[in-house]
Formats: structure tokens, C-alpha cells, sequence
């Protein structure tokens, strides 16, 4: 791809800018552009979306650039005469192809990059996602681990007016959750998303894709995260009074760590079934 042996396009530009007198600190504060993201995923996107950006721009270079070029060398005060030809076939069929043309060839690579996007096939785990107002719940199909995730207490204390909290002095004011969505780097995971009332959508920028949460559907998706670290996300579908109550927050984990949180969160169910069993077992005489 046209942009593919740079990392950060961005950069070229900030690059550039400095040569101008903008400072690159400037530039990186602008936040203008998609996140490039931590999964093959969103990189496909971030690339697919320079490699349009960078035709469209050419494209409008080339376009303007002619049309003013012809304003000011064909002027009339300059001595230009019209010319009085009409129909030709040759630039007729030569405007139909050159498009034709470009939209194949960016057709190609964007169809390459719609079939990565569906493919869910080789997952090695499975997430189940449903929407409630305003909450998530988080299924781990294989792992029988399930566990609800709603908006951190301190920025809910701060986002009530009469709390007193500057909500300035939250940290990931609205972005925090009480429990985060806990997942290994390197694994294909697949998403199933639901919802339970209204739509929500789950979206969380850095994988790359954003999915609606629709009561009765299933909408499929993956991610393959590569580093470790924490991937914040929102709701991203007006869900009612509380939409802007319900981030997502992904913990992405080593594969060592994975396992022991998996087998924390197991041993602790088997603790809460353990310690409700002769209640039950009482019950039932
Ligand atoms: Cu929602």
C-alpha cells in the first residue's frame, strides 16, 4: 500500500509542518485522524483509509490544479481564443476509463480489507457482549465466567451537579468502569453483541471496529490485540437518558496473566456456589 512503509503518515505531516514553522507538538494535539489502533483489524482500516485519503487528495490536486491553471493562462485579457471543436470520442472514452479505473483499483484493496473485517473463522474464544441500559455484561462462553461492567462510583458521584466533585479531579472521568473486560494479547478473539432492551453499539477505537447491539440479533466480530494495556471505549448507539454512562474498558493481558485472572474469577464463582450450597441444600428439606 501507498502509505504502508510509513508507520505514521502523520508524522511525514508533522515533519512538514515543522519545515513551516508549526510546532509538531501542535500537530500531534490536532487529533485529527483515525487511530491506527493495536490489531490487525484497525490497521487494515487505518491504511485502507491513508490509501483513499492519499488518492482523493492527488485526485483534488491534479482536478483543481488543472481548472486553475486554465482560469488564469487561458484568460481573456491574456489574447485566449475558445476553441470551437465538440464531440470526441477520444477524451469521452478517456474520462470514462480513467475513473473507471482508479475506482477498481481502489476497489481491490478495500474488498481484501471488508473480507479480513468478516472473517471470524480460527477464533480461539469466544465473548459474548450485551447492551442494557446502561450497562454491559460481559460472557466468556468458554470459560463460564459472565460479570456485569457499569460506570466507575467516583464518576458517578462527580457527574451528579449537586456532588460537589469537580469532575476535572476524576481520573478517566466517564471513562471507567468496575470491571474492566479482561482479554489475552495474541488470541483471535470473536464477539457476539446483543442487547437486552434498546441498541446500543460497542465500540472501542483501538480494535477498530465499532458494532451495533441490536435485542434478538447477534452481530459478530474479532480482534487480535498485540500489546498489552488498557483500551478504553462507549457506547456509541443513543440508548436512552444514561448513553453517555456506559464505557467499555479493555484490559488487555499476557497470556500468563490471563490465565490466573481466569483462574481467579473461576475459583471465586466456585467459592460463591460452595458458600450458597447448604443454604440451598437446607432449603430443599
Ligand atoms: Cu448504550
Amino acid at each position: 500500500m501507498m502509505f504502508s512503509k510509513h508507520k505514521n503518515p502523520w508524522r511525514l505531516l508533522a515533519t512538514a509542518s515543522a519545515l513551516l514553522g508549526v510546532p509538531a507538538a501542535a500537530m500531534a494535539d490536532w487529533g485529527l485522524n483515525l487511530t491506527r489502533g493495536v490489531t490487525p483489524y484497525s490497521e487494515t482500516v487505518y491504511d485502507l483509509h491513508m490509501l483513499i485519503l492519499g488518492v482523493c487528495v492527488v485526485i483534488g490536486v491534479v482536478v483543481f490544479g488543472l481548472i486553475f491553471y486554465s482560469i488564469f493562462a487561458f484568460r481573456k485579457s491574456n489574447g485566449a481564443k475558445p476553441a470551437q471543436w465538440h464531440e470526441s470520442t477520444k477524451v469521452e472514452v478517456l474520462w470514462t476509463l480513467v475513473p473507471f479505473l482508479i475506482l477498481i483499483g481502489m476497489a481491490v484493496p478495500a474488498t481484501h480489507a471488508l473480507i479480513m473485517m468478516e472473517n471470524t473463522g480460527g477464533s480461539d474464544m469466544t465473548i459474548k457482549v450485551t447492551g442494557y441500559q446502561w450497562k454491559w455484561h460481559y460472557q466468556y462462553v468458554d470459560e463460564g465466567i459472565n460479570y456485569f461492567s457499569t460506570l466507575a462510583n467516583d464518576s458517578n458521584v462527580a457527574r451528579q451537579l449537586d456532588s460537589g466533585v469537580d469532575p476535572k479531579s476524576v481520573p478517566n472521568y466517564l471513562l471507567e468502569v468496575d470491571n474492566h473486560l479482561v482479554v489475552p494479547v495474541g488470541k483471535k478473539i470473536r464477539f457476539l453483541t446483543t442487547a437486552g432492551d434498546v441498541i446500543h453499539a460497542w465500540w472501542v477505537p483501538a480494535l477498530g471496529w465499532k458494532r451495533d447491539a441490536i435485542p434478538g440479533y447477534i452481530n459478530e466480530s474479532w480482534a487480535q490485540i498485540k500489546e498489552p494495556g488498557t483500551y478504553r471505549g462507549q457506547c456509541a448507539e443513543l440508548c436512552g437518558k444514561d448513553h453517555g454512562f456506559m464505557p467499555i474498558v479493555v484490559d488487555a493481558l499476557s497470556e500468563q496473566d490471563y490465565a490466573a485472572w481466569v483462574a481467579k474469577m473461576k475459583s471465586a464463582t466456585q467459592h460463591a456456589e460452595a458458600s450458597t450450597a447448604p443454604v440451598a441444600a437446607v432449603a430443599e428439606k
